[in-house]
Formats: C-alpha cells, structure tokens, sequence
C-alpha cells in the first residue's frame, strides 16, 4: 500500500487485491482523472502494463487478451466520453463470456452536472452488459476506505469469473485532488493491518468457483440416452478449451457420432484424433437428400452454435433431441428446441459417457465419413486446378500453413464462414479464436493484438479490408508487442458478405455499392507505411507460408468480389456432385 495521499493508498490497496486475485494484464489509456489507479498498476509488479491511446481499441486488445488466456484483465480510462468508447467490446465481453474489468475513473459527485467538463453520466454506462456495476465511492483511506477497496476488488474479480457466468464488469472509481502522488500528511489514518496491508499474497477475500463436476445421475441418465440413440450426431461450437479435444473424439468413438467442428470449437485441427471429424457439414447439408438421409434423432451441443447456416436450419427442423452443454450459465439455443441444457464441466461430461458406453463396437458413422471424403476431395481438386487466389481457396490454403502453438483470429463477416466452411481438419495445434458473440467487424486488431501480447503465440490475424479500416488505429498497438503478428488483410474492396444477400439482387447496382458494397479502396500498404509495419503482397496462394514466417506485418491478399458469390456456389455444387452416389 502506498501511503503517499489517500488517492495513493486506496488505488494501491485496490490494485494490490487485483494482483492478488489473478490480474496479470491491465490495459491503460492516458488521461488525468484516472492518475492514481494508472500509477498504483505501473508500479504493481506482478501487472503488466500495456498503454494504448484509442479506448475502443484498448478494450477490444484486452478483450483479445481474456480470451487468450482466461484470466481477468483489467481495463482503466479517464472520465467523459473515454468510457463510452469502451462499450462494444464490454457488450462482446458480455455475449462471449470475457472477464474484463472495466475501471473508469470519474469526478466526484460534487462535479458531476454542472458544467466541470469531461464529465458524463457514468452510472451503469454499459447497461444490463456487465455482470456487476459498482459506484466504488469516495472514502478516506482509514480502515472502512481501505477495506471497502480490497473488498470491491475481489467482488469484482469473482463477478468476472464467474457467478456462474463469466464477463464483464464496471467499477466506477470518482476521485478528488491530489491526482498526483503528492504527499499529503496525515491522509491515511487507517491502523487495522488487515486494510492496510490485506493478507499477504493472498486476496483479502478468497472465492471458490462453482463446481461444475458432473453428477452420476446426470452421467447415467444421458450414456443411456446415447447408447438407445438410432442416429447420433455431435455438434461442436465455439468454445475456447483445447482440453476438450480428446474426451470428445473419446465420446465420438465410442458412441459412433460423428462430430460436425467448427474450428473455433478446437475439434477441427489439432493432434488428437480426428476420425470422426467433420468439417464440410455446410456444404453437405444444401443438399436436401443428404438432410433427409442424415436426420438424427439426438443431438449432444458443444461449445455455441456454430454459424453455418443450413447447419442451424437443419437441427432447427430437424426434430431431434437436442442435448446443449452449457457450463456458464449462458443460452446458447437459437433454435428454442433444446430438450435440456446441461450445466456441468463439459470435459468431464464427454469422457464419462465415453466411459460408461464402453468400448463395445458401434457402426461408425459411414454416411458422414464418406460424404466428407467425397467433399474434401472435391473442394481441393477444385480449388487446385483455379489460376488465380480466391477466398475459399485463401482459407485452405491458410489451414496447412497453421503451425502448432498459433493463434488464429479471424474475423466476423465472409472470413469466419469461409473457414468454417473451407479449412480442412489438419493436425496443427492452433487455437482458433473470434469475436463471435456480436458479430461486430469492429475491435478484430486490436483483439488480435492484445491476444497476442497476452499469450505470447505467433498469432493470425485474418480480417476484411473494410475490418481493417474499421480498426486501423489498432495497429499502434503492435510498436510494444515482440510475438509476431500476421495480418491477413483480404482485399475485396468492400463487403464482400453482402454480395450473398437478397439486397444484392432487389437493389439496383449503384444503390447496392453505395450502401452495402462500400468500396473504399483500402490501401494497405499506406495502413502498414503509417504504422512502419512491413507489407507484402501475395502474388500467389503458395507464397503464404513464406509470408507468414516472416513474422510481423500485413500481408494482402486481393481477390475479385464480382466474382465471388458465383464461385462460392460453383464449389457447393460441386461437392453436391461429388455426393450425389452416396446419398
Ligand atoms: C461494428 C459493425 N458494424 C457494421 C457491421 C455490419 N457489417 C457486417 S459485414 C460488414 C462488411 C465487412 O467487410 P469486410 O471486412 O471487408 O469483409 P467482407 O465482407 O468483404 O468479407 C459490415 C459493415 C458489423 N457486423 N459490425
Ligand atoms: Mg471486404
């Protein structure tokens, strides 16, 4: 604790219980008002530090760097407008289940309202998007300030883990003069060694998480289910825990599902064993034969539901039991059909099954396999015998170029559909993270970034040209970060994602680009000079990896959207082709 002023010691009674509690990242925007705390995280030895200018990319990199490792990281802004910047991301905190902590500072209640300047309404800011708001008050930093700060802190830390659902969180800090360290005599007159020093390492006030182990019941009642299943399917989302990998292909064998993976679900890529993946479940599933043929009647959910559109239509009427896992309090069911959500330890849930369906031979699921064979063969030798990069073949190209240890960020838009629908199961241990939770095409570099900065992995950026304008500010970022960052920026001039809507058709064409398409004419390599970052070009699909290894920087890929909705189209026809004898 810092005894300089009160400010001093309250921010740094505060801030020594967010150490404590597991906070090893804060982001920090410059700014006045927020002095004390922004010194009590500098000075904190066991907190990092990063500083970014923009607050929309601060929170986006902190949002980044929570989901690259789970933790908690701290987020701290001057007053005014500074904390409404923070709103989109503390709203994808909120949908992706992040733990962030949110710390505005603000002026005290005295000059708030009439006038003082930089000053907004901070109360509740982000809405019903945080798990817990407090006005953290202004105390003296006797016993009850002191131990009312420690307090606060570990509340907070335990609402963004988890209650049961993990998030965001705000904490409104209004502070007066001295901002500075300035010493003031006599400022703190606490004397209880609990508030003035809290407990040593640990936090002041310890919170268990709730225990997720599964119950027998829960175990017995669901194998039966699975066991007395005609036709099984499992379906894995967006989840973030590489640790699911093998209990799920364990649970795949040993009940003859097949697992349709998305590759923000870990299940797609990875060293485990693979034998029951699917990945082109979004092609198959146009083909009305082939969703007739392959109706199950249970469906065991992983992770969220991915965003393959006929796949959400098909379980949507497909009439089956569905079964979602669901271990943080979220509702992850567009559908509204789920017969149960399961909120227990998913990892424990699929290895006991598998465990308690034993190792009896069940068919495998021959259908599946088969189709995915046909599928995969036919999306390569398509995409292999095209001249030119297109984005389909863009994402498979990226797939085998994915080493062990990288981090994949992919953007919302056309990027994150075509790596669902285009990457092939490949053996890399990568991680494959979005910001899926609102779909926003804002924050994706700073996210990455912060990803990046947090994790340490070689990390992959692969975002839209209009995602990259959208958030070019965030590559200041990259002047502090050594772990190479890769930034995929697909050039299609314009949202490429509009062109598969009805708009495009209804619309005349000059109202469509004007208010859809949107070129902008993003130059990349001005965005890379204005950062001094490196920029190359691709002349060809098979330069990617070279570009890759060549650590940071942006690397361009232009491609035609003229032509790219009919390509699309061209390859599902294709693989419906290739299926159409084994339907
Ligand atoms: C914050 C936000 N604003 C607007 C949108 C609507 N939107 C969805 S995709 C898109 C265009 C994205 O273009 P680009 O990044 O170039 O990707 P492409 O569609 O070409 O794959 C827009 C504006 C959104 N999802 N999020
Ligand atoms: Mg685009």
């Amino acid at each position: 604790m810092d005894p300089t002023n009160s400010n001093t010691a309250l921010a740094s009674a505060f801030v020594e219980e967010l150490a404590r509690g597991g906070v090893r990242l804060a982001v920090v925007s410059p700014g006045s008002r927020s002095t004390p705390l922004a010194v009590a995280l500098w000075r904190q030895p066991e907190i990092e530090v990063s500083v970014i200018l923009d607050e929309r990319s601060a929170a986006f990199f902190a949002l980044g760097a929570a989901q690259a490792t789970g933790a908690p990281v701290a987020l701290l802004c001057t007053s005014g407008t500074a904390a409404a910047n923070y709103h989109p991301a503390i709203c994808e905190a909120d949908e992706s289940a992040l733990p962030l902590i949110a710390l505005s500072a603000d002026r005290p209640p005295e000059l708030r309202g009439i006038g003082a300047g930089q000053t907004i309404d901070q109360i509740k800011l982000y809405g019903s998007s945080v798990r817990w708001f407090c006005e953290v008050g202004t105390h003296e930093a006797d016993d009850k300030g002191l131990l009312h700060y420690r307090s606060v802190a570990c509340r907070a830390l335990a609402a963004s883990r988890g209650e049961p659902r993990s998030g965001p969180v705000h904490l409104n800090l209004p502070w007066r003069e001295p901002l500075a360290p300035v010493p003031v005599e006599g400022a703190v007159t606490a004397t209880d060694p609990l508030a003035l020093e809290g407990r040593d390492v640990r936090p002041l006030t310890a919170v268990t998480p709730i225990d997720m182990e599964p119950s027998a019941f829960l175990l017995d009642e669901v194998a039966g289910h699975i066991s007395g299943a005609r036709v099984g399917i499992i379906v894995a989302g967006r989840q973030l825990d590489p640790e699911l990998r093998e209990p799920l292909a364990e649970l795949a064998k040993a009940s003859g599902f097949p697992i349709l993976a998305e590759p923000t679900s870990q299940l797609r890529c990875g060293p485990h064993d693979r034998s029951h993946v699917i990945s082109t479940y979004d092609h198959l599933l146009r083909d009305e034969a082939f969703r007739e043929s392959a109706k199950p009647d249970l469906v065991l959910r992983f992770g969220e539901m991915p965003t393959s559109k006929p796949l959400r239509t098909w379980l949507a009427e497909s009439g089956a039991d569905q079964i979602a896992v669901d271990p943080r309090g979220g509702w992850n069911e567009p559908s509204g059909r789920a017969a149960a959500i399961l909120r227990a330890d998913p990892t424990e849930l699929a290895s006991g099954w598998a465990a308690r369906l034993g190792s009896e031979q069940r068919t495998n699921p021959t259908r599946w396999l088969e189709a995915e064979a046909a599928a995969r063969e036919a999306l390569s030798s398509e995409l292999e015998s095209l001249g030119e990069i297109t984005e389909p073949g863009l994402h498979l190209a990226l797939g085998q170029a994915h080493a062990d240890g990288d981090l994949i960020y992919t953007a919302s838009s056309m990027p994150i559909r075509d790596q669902e629908a285009f990457l092939a199961p490949g053996e890399a241990n990568a991680l494959f993270f979005c910001n899926r939770g609102t779909n926003g095409i804002d924050g994706l570099i700073s996210s990455g970034i912060g990803a990046a900065r947090a994790s340490g992995r070689p990390t992959t950026i692969v975002s839209g040209d209009l995602g990259l304008l959208h958030d070019v500010g965030g590559l200041a970022a990259l002047r502090d970060i050594s772990t190479p960052v890769r930034i995929v920026v697909i050039n299609n001039d314009g949202g490429g994602i509009f062109g598969f809507l009805p708009q495009a058709k209804a619309l005349p064409n000059d109202e469509f680009e004007a208010l859809l398409g949107t070129p902008r004419g993003v130059d990349v390599a001005k965005a890379a000079a204005l950062f001094e970052l490196p920029h190359r070009r691709l002349g060809s699909l098979a330069e990617l990896p070279e570009a890759l290894a060549a650590g940071t920087g942006l690397i361009e890929v232009a491609v035609n959207r003229d032509s790219n909705v009919e390509h699309h189209r061209h390859l599902t026809d294709r693989v419906l082709q290739a299926i159409t004898p084994l339907r």
